[in-house]
Order: structure tokens, then sequence, then C-alpha cells
């Protein structure tokens, strides 16, 4: 049976959860918002807009429809002047070798991240030419924990849903892969992304033996 892979991008190829962290926190601050870590962990593969609501709900803000654009905007600039000087440098830990395994037995492999910077952000750390399909923010209404963006995926990659393997960081992710009908493997903590199918902590513990049982399913 095909299989495909479908890597999500901020947690799993690249750590930018940091710079969305940072990029949000001084939004929140000017907002008179407290904003913390933990309630970052909400933000993670939520699209920006929602990021925002959940921001205002916190704070208990109040915005109309032109502030509620403008505070997008602003946070979106502040983003992308951290990862502006981005470079290989930032890709996580044993990620191209998973990637190369994967190109060296021809499978296909695709994006699907919420993000509608993935594709510059990929460009940065030098890793676009692996992806056989980018599904991202751009092209996806239904945001995760709606499976769309991996379904969209599968069918560029021409592979059943239940032929894909996911790698997310994400509950939210998580959580769209098994909807899905995919087989999902969570990166980071286990007690965080306890319905994923498998857990790793990151890429370096996940051994080729594993990811071969993947291919060969
Ligand atoms: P942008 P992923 C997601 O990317 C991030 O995890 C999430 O925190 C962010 O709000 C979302 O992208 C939208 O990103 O503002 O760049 O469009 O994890 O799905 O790759
Ligand atoms: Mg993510």
């Amino acid at each position: 049976k095909k299989v495909g892979f479908i890597f999500d991008l901020d947690g799993v190829i690249v750590d930018t959860a940091k710079y969305h962290y940072l990029a949000w926190k001084k939004l929140a601050n000017e907002l008179g918002i407290e904003f913390t870590v933990e309630q970052n962990e909400l933000f993670k593969g939520v699209s920006r807009k929602r990021c925002l609501e959940i921001l205002l709900d916190i704070g208990q803000v109040k915005a109309t429809q032109e502030q509620f654009d403008t505070w997008m905007v602003e946070k979106n600039l502040d983003y992308l002047a951290y990862i502006e000087n981005m470079d290989s440098s930032e890709i996580l830990p044993d990620v191209p070798r998973v990637l190369d395994y994967l190109k060296d037995k021809n499978i296909p492999i695709a994006l699907g991240s919420a993000s509608k910077n993935a594709r510059p952000i990929l460009k940065k750390v030098g890793l676009l030419s692996y992806f056989d399909s980018i599904v991202d923010g751009n092209q996806v209404t239904k945001a995760k924990p709606d499976p769309e963006v991996f379904l969209i995926a599968a069918r560029n990659l021409q592979v059943d849903p239940e032929g894909c393997v996911v790698f997310e960081d994400a509950v939210a992710g998580i959580e769209a892969a098994n909807r899905a009908n995919m087989t999902s493997i969570g990166i980071g903590e286990e007690n965080v992304l306890s319905d994923a199918h498998y857990n790793f902590k990151d890429f370096t513990e996940m051994g080729t033996d594993f990811i071969a049982s993947l291919v060969q399913k």
C-alpha cells in the first residue's frame, strides 16, 4: 500500500514557536494582557486569527474589526522580523536524517502547516526541495483540529489518508490527523500529546527501524 508522510512546520521542522510567542507577547503587553508560556500552548497549530481571538479572550479585551485587523498585521510584522535571518541552524535535530531517509526510499513528502509563512521559512532553512506538496495557511479554510489541511496534503500526494503518517507537536494537530484517519506521531511531551498513536520527544529519539516500519504499512 502506498504511503505518504506529512510534516507540520512550527515545532516539528523548526522551532519557530518561540518567535510566535515573542511576537504575541509583545502585542499582549501593549494591550495590557498577561500572556504566559502555558497559554502559548493553546496557540500551537492554531491559525493567526484564532490566536488573536484567544488572546483577546484571555485579556477580556473587546476589539473593533479594524483594531482586530491592525493587531493581526502588527503581530505578523514582528514575527517576520524575528524569522528574517533564520537559516539551516534552526532546523530541529535529526529532521534532515528523516527527510533524507524518506527521499531515498522515494516516499512522497508533504508539509501540513497552519502558517501563512511556511514557504519562505522552508526556503530560508534550505528544505523546500524535499517537499512534493506544501499545504499551508494560504490554502486552508478550516484550521486544525479540522482535518482539512492533512486531507488536502494526502490528495496532493495521491495517497489514501489511511496510508499517511503525520508528525505534529500540537494537540490540535494530533486531533486533526486522527480525524483524517491517519497515523499520528506526537513530537514533544507525551502527556500533552496523549492522543497520538506514537510519541517521541524529538526526532533524535526516533530510530530508523521505526521509520522503516511505518514505510512498510
Ligand atoms: P502564521 P504549524 C502554526 O504553524 C503555529 O503553530 C501557530 O502557532 C501559528 O499561529 C500558525 O501556524 C499561523 O502562523 O501567523 O505564520 O500564519 O505548527 O501548523 O506549522
Ligand atoms: Mg506545530
